[in-house]
């Protein structure tokens, strides 16, 4: 009984050496140690023994049956130590490496203008205020003195927008003009506003003209406003946002809702004035229309010509970005191509 004690042990303890997972481990713990394993069976057979063979064989079984559950227990710590260690070794953090890099936003180069230029204005006494892309062409063109007939509608290829029978007609602004009589029908005199927003051409695209671009409106408007107010706000504002070193030039130019009306123009940023392609031959580059507000215009909104007088402007956004860095495309402005939008 003794020797076949001695050899369940040692099987018993070959096997447990080769256990590498803890499943294995408790199909051995019932096999040797459950309620019907093999050292359990021998220890409820004691009873049948003769009194000093149950003593001797009894004190055998139950040291083995102790080495053997110390034997499970070193077994069980040094498995689950293992798995342990393989489950560290798989969540390792190497603090050392470098991290991801953060993208960080930035606002677009056409955002980025009508921040200065408004910024400029305001601290010029100008407010900032915003409207409709979707217009009526009674604000868009007739209260700006451009009759449904006037061959001047020609110079505002416009966008129309279905509107019933009857009704209206509404079209995507041409220009943010009609924000000027807006303003002027809710505000009395003195006024001093600039209003950034998108407008809309009916055009084809070429390397200056795009058919969605941006316009940032300007309108002061009080008593005893001159030719003179216009040209040194807008000095001013080409000094500040182009530089000392370039520049400006007005000429005389025509629109329905001015008189006089002028254009003005920076030196062209690619031959610097010397006429090129891209100008044209000019040498310039038109950036926006102005003029002094049109007396006709006064009085659709209530303003007596007599007492009051004033100057607007209207500048392309995209166009001073071109001037400043030398960008030879404004359709490279909406392409969406994060190569171009990230030097800025
Ligand atoms: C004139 C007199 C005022 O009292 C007030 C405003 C104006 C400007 C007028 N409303 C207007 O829209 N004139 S404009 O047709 O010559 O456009 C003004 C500026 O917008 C241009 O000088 C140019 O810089 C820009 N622009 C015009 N068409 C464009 C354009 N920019 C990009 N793409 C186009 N298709």
């Amino acid at each position: 009984m003794l020797a076949e004690l001695e050899q369940l042990k040692a099987r018993a303890f070959s096997e447990l050496d080769v256990i590498d997972n803890l499943k294995h481990l408790e199909e051995w713990r019932l096999r040797y140690l459950g309620r019907k394993g093999s050292l359990t069976l021998v220890l409820r057979g004691l009873s049948g023994l003769p009194l000093e063979e149950r003593r001797v064989v009894g004190a055998a079984a139950n040291e083995i049956k102790a080495a053997l559950e110390a034997g499970l227990k070193q077994k069980q710590d040094s498995l689950k130590e293992q798995s342990l260690a393989v489950a560290l070794q798989k969540s390792r953090i190497d603090v050392t490496l470098p991290g991801y890099p953060v993208n960080v936003g930035r606002f677009h180069p056409t955002t980025q203008t009508i921040r200065e230029v408004c910024a400029v204005f305001a601290s010029m006494g100008f407010q900032v205020i915003e409207g409709p892309e979707v217009e009526w062409d009674y604000y868009n063109f007739e209260a700006l003195n451009i009759p449904r007939d006037h061959p001047a509608r020609d110079m505002w290829a416009t966008l129309w927008v279905e509107a019933p029978e009857g009704e209206n007609p509404m079209l995507l602004r041409t220009h943010t003009s009609p924000m000027q009589i807006r303003l002027m029908e809710k505000t009395r005199p003195p006024v001093r506003a600039v209003i950034p927003g998108k407008t809309y051409r009916y055009e084809a695209t070429d390397a200056t003209h795009e058919s969605m671009f941006y316009q940032i409106e300007g309108l002061a408007v009080d008593r005893g406003i001159t030719m003179g107010d216009l040209k040194g706000t807008l000095f001013e504002f080409a000094r500040r946002v182009f530089g000392e070193e370039r520049r400006a030039r007005f000429r005389c130019d025509y629109f329905p809702f001015v008189e006089p009306g002028v254009e003005m123009a920076i030196d062209c940023w690619v031959c610097r004035g010397k006429g090129c392609r891209l100008c044209g031959n000019t040498g310039w580059i038109e950036i926006l229309g102005a003029g002094m507000v049109h007396p006709q215009v006064l009085r659709r909104v209530d303003y007596d010509p007599d007492v009051y007088s004033g100057f607007a402007f209207g500048v392309g956004v995209e166009r001073i970005p071109m001037l400043r860095y030398g960008i030879e495309d404004i359709r490279l402005f909406y392409g969406n191509d994060l190569r171009f939008l990230k030097q800025f």
